[in-house]
């Protein structure tokens, strides 16, 4: 899914407790994702570039993991619990260096292309859940882990056309 929106992305409240997204781009004029008295499940997503901020926390227990939160006015807002985020790369810093948290730039391709370049510390960041991943794909289709970890965001870093192997 990709989300391009003006306002606010998605907006989870009671209605909305046992929500999944997965593998989803939000970005855009105004707030990502708004989680008030929910306990949504957000994962595999690149969160940018939104004008407010990536995520605004009012109060809930979602499960934030392997996502990338960058270029927000604020990347997350609110007082998440430490056991909510894992394996995130966020620009503000928020929760870096806590259960495989980050912050350093994911180096996407290019303006408005999130994908990652072949640098990026995004790329085998994240942690495999293999209860849906391993048969699942990316964003763009590809494979969801490939060489063997699973990358932050919502796109993978192909495979192919890797560097040579040595022997
Ligand atoms: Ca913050
Ligand atoms: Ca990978």
């Amino acid at each position: 899914m990709i989300l391009d929106h003006n306002g606010v992305g998605i907006r989870i409240d009671t209605t909305g407790t046992n929500l999944i997204i997965r593998n989803a781009l939000i970005t855009g004029g105004g707030t990502g994702l708004w989680v008030s008295n929910a306990s949504p499940v957000i994962e595999s997503c690149t969160i940018a570039t939104n004008t407010a901020n990536g995520l605004d926390y009012v109060s809930g227990s979602p499960t934030i993991r392997n996502c990338i939160f960058w270029d927000n006015g604020d990347d997350l807002l609110g007082s998440l619990g430490p056991g909510m985020i894992s394996y995130c790369d966020t620009r503000d810093g928020d929760f870096s260096g806590q259960n495989g948290c980050i912050s350093a730039n994911p180096r996407f391709k290019g303006v408005n292309n999130f994908r990652l370049d072949r640098s990026s510390p995004c790329a085998n960041a994240g942690t495999n859940i293999r209860s849906w991943m391993t048969t699942a794909v990316d964003l763009a289709g590809r494979r969801r882990i490939q060489t063997g970890r699973v990358d932050l965001g919502a796109y993978e870093m192909s495979s192919s056309g890797t560097a040579l192997v040595r022997r």
